[in-house]
């Protein structure tokens, strides 16, 4: 046999003991940008309100109010900051404008601004020492620039939206990646109006021409994820109680929804098969109102709240943006600090033990060795359990070294494929017996159930409608 016989023979063996790589799932179109798979897991932001509301004690300023009122005593954005990653937070958003027009920075195109206060003699930028502070901690930076603006003489006229679209050139170019930007859609009518005194209400649908505004946004900074009740980098989710529904949609059709829509209602589940990726943020406040307010200071949500707020947000598919309002002095209140680091510990608690690594995985179905059931226990963000395209059904089952009771089940779609899974059932198997414990709809990013079992053998879901072959990113049992 001549070598180069030798060596093809030694190829085709080699290719023959090779099984053929199994191709990954089709991605089940809208799937996520790359900038809003980073934004969804960060799970957990710290929103600030603060700004001339703080110093007027009022939610919603009418505009006339004056610099001068502008007085923090010991401003340290870098405690936010620090309170903010101790509590597990990734990023924090600024209210750098709200609707009363006062702005936190020294801006070019109007008076009504940190420049003109006694804060450090009118030289402070409050945008600028936050950036600072979360450059130091780690945190990604956002802000809130409200459309509706009370003090502004020209709101409701075509300048306005010249002005408006100004100050985000400025927030957008002198302070860095914004990673999120806060559209608020609310619009209360009467305001000072640079003296007018009036009610000027617009036609949210059309006044502010978000296409060009948004356009302008991602010109300046292509990854910032732009939020409003229509998106279009994530949604409001409808309320402001801390909530998103159980079924939770990723996708949205568009049409018809824009900052400030009537049509919100919709928003805490998205729409199944929608157009459009624009997942849920669920903001909410630590206290009753977005502001600081003294009478309210006994009034911090009790950690048994924030934890449903938590379950209910980050546990069905939402990232959950929590408020915390700093007060007068510019710091945030150690009420609310101590419940924020009561909440770290209890999340970390929640997951500590994760029993699924233990565990043995089976699935009824696997697309290929690259795609096995195991990966979804193996803490790895690249890898995931698939089936094959023709598997109708498909169900997961996770056995466990010795019985164990069970009180929390995380299951993650491998979302950058898409969100699949519509209808999934959980079964929990004592003494070789299967009992059903919960029946469900959506899972998407994470989706948590607490559980309160005896204790079981194996646990398994059940897939029972998907929009596409299951991809499964983890599951995680407590
Ligand atoms: C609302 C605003 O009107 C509130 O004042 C607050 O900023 C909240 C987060 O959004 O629409």
């Amino acid at each position: 046999m001549t070598r180069s016989l030798l060596l093809a023979c030694c190829l085709l063996l080699a290719s023959c003991n090779t099984t053929p790589q199994a191709e990954a799932p089709a991605p089940l179109l809208p799937v996520p940008s790359e900038a809003q798979l980073a934004w969804q897991k960060m799970e957990m932001n710290m929103f600030v309100h603060f700004n001339m509301n703080t110093f007027t004690n009022m939610e919603w300023g009418f505009g006339n109010e004056q610099p001068a009122q502008f007085t923090p005593t010991a401003l340290d954005c870098r405690q936010w900051a620090r309170i903010a990653m101790l509590s597990g937070m990734k990023g924090i958003i600024l209210t750098a404008k709200h609707h009363d027009g006062f702005c936190l920075w020294p801006s070019a195109y109007t008076e009504h601004s940190v420049k003109n206060s006694p804060w450090k003699d009118g030289k402070g930028d409050v945008v600028r020492e936050l950036r600072e502070a979360c450059d130091e901690f780690g945190l990604k930076f956002g802000l809130y620039l409200s459309p509706w603006d009370r003090n502004h003489p020209e709101y409701g006229q075509p300048a306005y939206i010249e002005y408006y679209r100004n100050q985000l050139t400025e927030l957008l170019t002198n302070y860095g990646e914004v990673f999120e930007l806060w559209v608020d859609g609310a619009n209360g009518g009467d305001g000072y109006y640079g003296g007018a005194n009036e009610t000027r209400v617009v036609d949210r649908s059309v006044y502010y021409d978000w296409d060009s505004t948004f356009a302008l946004v991602r010109r300046l900074q292509p990854n910032t994820v732009i939020f409003s009740d229509a998106g279009p980098g994530c949604r409001w989710v409808g309320n402001e109680e801390g909530w998103a529904n159980a079924t939770n949609w990723s996708t949205l059709n568009l049409e018809g929804l824009y900052p400030g829509t009537p049509d919100y209602k919709q928003l805490a589940s998205g729409h199944k098969g929608g157009a459009a990726w624009v997942p849920a943020e669920v903001n909410t406040s630590i206290r009753p109102g977005w502001y600081y307010h003294p009478a309210e200071d006994t009034a911090v949500k009790s950690l048994e709240k924030l934890r449903a707020i938590y379950d209910n947000s980050l546990g069905r598919n939402g990232l959950l943006l929590l408020n915390i309002p700093v007060d007068p002095r510019g710091l945030v209140h150690p009420n609310d600090s101590a419940r924020l680091m009561e909440l770290a510990y209890a999340i970390d608690a929640d997951f500590t033990g994760d029993l699924a690594p233990e565990c043995t995985v089976s699935a009824s179905n696997e697309r290929g060795a690259e795609f096995a059931a195991a990966n979804v226990t193996n803490w790895r963000e690249n890898t995931y359990w698939a089936v094959a395209d023709t598997a109708r059904n498909p169900v997961l089952t996770l056995t466990l070294p010795e019985p164990k009771a069970l009180r929390l089940l995380v299951l993650e779609e491998f979302i950058e494929l898409g969100q699949r899974v519509a209808a999934f059932e959980v079964e929990v198997s004592r003494s070789g017996q299967w009992t059903p414990v919960a029946s469900e709809t959506t899972i998407g990013y994470r989706r948590m159930l607490r559980l309160s079992t005896e204790p079981v053998e194996a646990i398994r879901i059940r897939f029972t409608e998907t929009l596409a072959p299951v991809a499964m990113r983890r599951v995680a049992v407590y």
